[in-house]
């Protein structure tokens, strides 16, 4: 697998609300930052996600009474988990994790701005047909392969990679760079979902041992073209060099 200027780096809802110490934390949620930095300098393009929320919104367990987070209830478009209030626009919960620091990020895409409507998909909202823009702003750009990474592994990053191999990108999940929330084992039933509609599943090793091969073939043929430019001499001409000026001081 080689990283080019067609992929992109999809970082979804690395907000304080999700980390420890947030209003609906996943557990060890912040240990997605450290492998997304490390994977985000190989990416020439990279876009992040923001779960954006008017307060009392639809998907609030406080917006219906007698409800309590983690139930699930009717609404318009089917069943829709409630959840604590978290990512409530201008809040510091809404805010990016301040540990995140992508500022190369290209396009910052939030999403569950409509009062009636959550959205876990960053291509499509909780009704499944109201587009967020994603997929026209990536084909307009020639960007047809997703990784993705960041919170909740078995919500909006797995939603978002379902929604991806739906429109016709190639989709990667970057599963060390995510992690879950986990309810009703809502992990493994989207891992069920990845092997259908051919999402890939890949660790970060495999992007960066892509990019170590395409750094050291890009050194050779670099090296190479160098050499022939007369720019460096080969090791080859050095050592003759080196052999002749022996013999003629024998
Ligand atoms: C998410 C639940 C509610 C997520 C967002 O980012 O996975 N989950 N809103
Ligand atoms: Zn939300």
């Amino acid at each position: 697998m080689q990283i080019d200027s067609h992929d992109v780096l999809i970082v979804i809802d690395v907000q304080n609300d999700f980390c420890p110490g947030g209003a609906l934390a996943v557990p060890r949620g912040d240990e997605v930052i450290e492998p997304i930095r490390r994977i985000a300098p190989r990416f020439e393009h990279i876009v992040l996600t923001q779960d954006w929320h008017p307060a009392g919104h639809a998907s609030f367990a406080s917006a219906h009474p007698g409800k309590k987070p983690f139930e699930s209830i009717e609404l318009g478009y089917g069943a829709q988990t409630l959840w604590p209030d978290h990512c409530v626009q201008g809040t510091r919960g809404a805010e990016f994790h301040p540990e995140l620091e992508l500022t190369r990020a290209e396009l910052v895409l939030r999403k569950g701005f409509r009062a009636q409507i959550d959205s876990y998909s960053a291509f499509f909202e909780n009704d499944r047909v109201t587009p967020t823009g994603l997929a026209g702003y990536l084909r307009e750009r020639g960007l047809s392969r997703v990784f993705l990474a960041g919170l909740a592994y078995d919500f909006c990053v797995g939603f978002s990679a379902l929604d991806a191999r739906k429109l016709g990108f190639e989709a990667f999940v970057v599963r060390d760079a995510c992690r879950a929330i986990d309810l009703n084992s809502s992990a493994a039933a989207m891992e069920a979902q990845f092997a259908q509609a051919g999402v890939a599943v890949i660790e970060t090793a495999e992007v960066l041992d892509a990019a170590a091969r395409a750094d050291a073939e890009e050194g050779v043929r670099q090296g190479l073209a160098d050499a022939e430019s007369g720019k460096i001499r080969p090791a080859r001409q050095f050592f003759d060099a080196f052999e002749k000026s022996r013999i003629g001081h024998q």
